[in-house]
């Protein structure tokens, strides 16, 4: 197969001005009128209202080039685009070739007529998605409901478009336009392999089963002869087929001694297998790789004391969910570079997760972020994109979502990632809580054909290994039925910030898979400053309000923090201490959901990151800057966790472990005061099982002292192993963060430059230090720990490692401390 990327010489204007600008392919509307200077950046201060008028804009996009000496006089050439947003109609030499109507869909087309050798001309005319649609909701009988897109007339329920880009409550409304995936001509003669899958049949230790499909396009009716190999040398099969002249699927099964199989972080190596498939005729010749991973995996559904589990099982070993809620990195995804989707996964990885969720609204990701995640060992719930809304049920809008849905499993079924198909997010909940049963029946008819039928039925044909789940959050698999019963399925709880429950409220919750909850707070100060100026540091400013989507978000946090601690009024202060007020409040709900496990079996916050600068529920801003709680992931999500908690009349310590070894330690815990005065100690000798939770130590309140002081002492918990390496640690105050009388910090601080450049910061202090932040003050580089508490006389070193050279001096002088 030969193929040509089509990415330069591309132009762009406006359908109604004959200025044309250069255009990048991949790429949007929206980056390429930036770049051409017709659009200010609509991520700065209030300037995406000023960007609304491109959504209502059609636009052409055009290029011209010659074919490759290689691709010239094949039998077949196609041409190939893997992504259109959204409405466009594409003509190759004047010939209409595409008439493209769906985001989300692969266009491959026969040009062998219409292609010339030289000065071919490709147009793409994009018409508004928003003019589009705007007949079809005046059409319908009724409104359907959109999320945030109903004050703009509700279009985007009849388009097949990210969901995300008509606004959200994180994101601003940028509906793009444009090529927005590659688009290349693929040639071939006679023979030609379009896809290999390999399904794992069974897989243990010992031997794999594996099914290999293939599709074959042959022109050829000669006798064939299939090969399959792969670089380790661990498979080598051969078949003889027969091909007659036309489109074939072949299944051939293989097995494979000793497999080395794929796991997930914190499992074991997530390995990865290529595959190599060669079909020979006598007069032909075609390949194609794929890389796999062996694993079995399973969504054990089983009921049990608690009502039905949801737990996911890989290798037949149940595996502990931690991790997130994944949406695009950014409004215009088609900028996001490989070192960001690398840098976010791998501080998924670096917190210990081993699942992110797809969630609906966004975008079926690029290959490369499946490809990393089957690299790193992050399963990936993959929703469809269907979210918060009601969709329309004629025959062409399901046709469409038919050939999306084909499209898309075809596509990620290959990635060993893929731990689960979800229909949609939060529409069973709609039926429940937001009014949708109202509605006339044949609107929950059209939701039922389509999460019910016609989504499973093309996941099953098309990818028979993996689980269907209708809606998240649901309690049955394709059922509408109480969505939010905490004893079966996946639960979304938003009690905490939504309804205002109070911190503590995570702790009354028994979720089987807690998929989504969360808490906001503000960026750094440094992705602040990209969107506003000091004019605007006041939470209540026009800017900053601008930068936050949820509903009286800016006061909600003011609301929480002042239950929890005293408020500054400084605005740099609050927004770091908002950073404070999410970790703490996540860390609660985390601990929890692991200490109540084999009950509840995952934790996916939300949400990992976000796809502009904003006050937002995300662990990792805009810029890739790690959050409060992203450190503290670190630290909530490590194999083992020691935690505190408190009931009516005891303190309980309890150990949790996601490890599949069992464990000796010795458990110190112990009351202090926050200058170190020890006044009480628990020590137990413990043998931790593997992949339990257990408390290990009971703490009668009435039995300590009369001297405690809840205000001034604070209990502190360590796990050490038989010599003395501490494998978990963890504190807990006695009574609330602003009722504490916290002593004055005296850090003490000694930096040191190691060989490599790197530069170790040893600090101490004499009293309870907590939230020690470190900032390089401009100075690119990552600091290995952050938001840490320093306990009475105990010194901690963390290293900050410089992205170029540095000297110690300038650290010295730029460096700063804050707690
Ligand atoms: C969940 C998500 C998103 C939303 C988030 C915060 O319901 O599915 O729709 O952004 O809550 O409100």
């Amino acid at each position: 197969m030969f193929q040509q990327q089509i990415s330069s010489n591309w132009q762009f204007r406006r359908a109604d001005d004959d200025n044309w600008y250069p255009a990048s392919v991949p790429g949007c509307v929206h980056t390429d009128l930036m770049q051409a200077e017709q659009l200010s950046d609509p991520f700065i201060g209030t300037q995406e209202l000023n960007a609304q008028w491109v959504e209502m804009q059609d636009w052409f996009y055009e290029t011209r080039f010659d074919i490759k000496d290689e691709l010239r006089g094949r039998q077949h050439v196609e041409l190939v685009f893997e992504g259109l947003d959204t409405y466009a109609d594409v003509t190759l030499n004047g010939h209409p070739i595409l008439k493209a109507d769906n985001m989300f869909r692969i266009w491959r087309m026969d040009v062998t007529g219409v292609l010339q050798e030289r000065n071919n001309v490709l147009c793409v005319a994009f018409r508004s998605p928003i003019r589009e649609n705007q007949n079809k909701v005046k059409q319908l009988p009724y409104s359907l409901p959109a999320n945030v897109d109903s004050a703009y007339g509700g279009t985007s329920v009849f388009t097949r478009k990210a969901p995300y880009q008509y606004g959200w409550d994180w994101g601003p409304r940028l509906v793009t336009s444009g090529i927005w995936r590659p688009v290349y001509l693929q040639a071939w003669d006679s023979l030609r392999i379009d896809d290999v899958t390999v399904r794992v049949v069974t897989a243990n230790e010992k031997q794999a089963i594996l099914d290999v499909l293939l599709t074959v396009e042959a022109d050829t009716d000669e006798p064939a002869r299939l090969r399959l190999t792969d670089y380790s040398g661990m498979i080598d099969e051969s078949f003889d087929l027969k091909l007659g002249v036309g489109h074939h699927i072949i299944v051939r099964q293989i097995q494979i001694n000793d497999p080395i199989r794929w796991w997930p972080n914190g499992y074991g190596e997530p390995y990865l297998y290529t595959m190599q498939a060669t079909l020979t005729t006598p007069s032909a010749r075609a390949e194609a790789f794929r890389r796999f991973g062996i694993r079995t995996l399973e969504l054990r559904r089983r009921d049990d004391m608690w009502g039905q589990s949801f737990e996911f099982v890989i290798n037949d070993v149940p595996v502990f969910i931690k991790g997130a809620n994944w949406i695009p990195s950014d409004s215009f995804v088609t900028r996001v570079q490989e070192n960001q989707y690398r840098y976010l996964l791998q501080s998924a990885i670096d917190a210990h997760m081993n699942m992110l969720r797809v969630w609906g609204g966004g975008i079926y990701e690029h290959n490369l972020f499946y490809e990393l995640c089957d690299e790193l060992g992050i399963l990936v719930w993959q929703d469809f994109m269907f979210a918060c809304s009601l969709y329309p049920g004629d025959d062409t809008f399901v046709n469409s979502v038919k050939a999306e849905v084909t499209d898309q499993v075809r596509r990620l079924r290959n990635y060993a990632c893929i731990a689960l198909w979800c229909g949609n997010n939060e529409l069973a909940q709609g039926f429940d809580e937001w009014g949708w049963k109202k509605l006339p029946a044949n609107v929950r008819n059209d939701y039922e054909h389509l999460f019910h039928e016609v989504i499973p039925g093309i996941c099953a044909s098309e990818d028979p290994t993996r689980n269907y789940w209708a809606s998240s959050c649901g309690s049955h698999a394709t059922s509408l039925e109480d969505p939010f019963d905490p004893n079966r399925g996946d639960l979304h709880y938003w009690g905490v910030w939504h309804h205002k429950e109070p911190f503590n409220a995570f702790e009354q919750l028994y979720p089987r898979f807690c998929s989504e909850y969360g808490f906001q707070s503000f960026p750094e100060m440094r992705t602040i400053a990209r969107f506003a100026t000091p004019n605007d540091y006041d939470i209540f400013s026009a800017v900053m309000l601008h930068h936050q989507r949820s509903k009286d978000g800016n006061a909600l946090i003011k609301e929480y923090m002042e239950q929890y601690y005293r408020v500054p009024k400084d605005f740099e202060k609050f927004i770091m201490l908002s950073q404070i007020l999410q970790a703490e409040g996540i860390k609660i709900a985390v601990e929890h959901f692991r200490r109540i496990r084999p009950r509840c079996m995952g934790s996916l916050y939300w949400q990992l990151n976000d796809c502009w600068p904003v006050a937002s529920w995300s662990s990792i801003d805009y810029d890739g800057r790690w959050k409060a709680l992203h450190y503290y992931a670190t630290r909530f999500y490590a194999p083992l966790l020691a935690s505190i908690y408190e009931t009516d009349s005891e303190y309980m310590a309890c150990i949790v472990s996601d490890e599949r070894i069992s464990q000796e330690g010795i458990l110190i815990v112990r009351l202090l005061t926050f200058s170190g005065i020890m006044l009480e100690s628990w020590t137990e000798q413990v043998s931790i099982n593997p992949q339990e939770s257990r408390v290990h130590c009971v703490i009668e309140k009435d039995k300590l002292s009369a001297q405690v002081d809840p205000a001034a002492c604070f209990f502190h918990i360590q796990l050490t192993d038989p010599d003395g390496r501490i494998m978990a640690e963890n504190i807990r105050l006695l009574a609330l963060a602003k009722d504490c009388r916290f002593e004055k910090p005296d850090i003490r601080t000694k930096a040191m430059q190691l060989n490599d450049g790197t530069i170790q910061i040893t600090m101490i202090s004499q009293t309870l230090t907590r939230h020690v932040w470190l900032g390089s003050g401009g100075i690119a580089g990552r600091f290995d720990d952050n938001w840490f508490d320093l306990l009475p006389g105990r010194q901690k070193t963390i290293t900050f490692t410089p992205h170029s050279a540095i000297d110690l001096d300038i650290i010295a002088r730029t460096f700063r401390i804050t707690t």
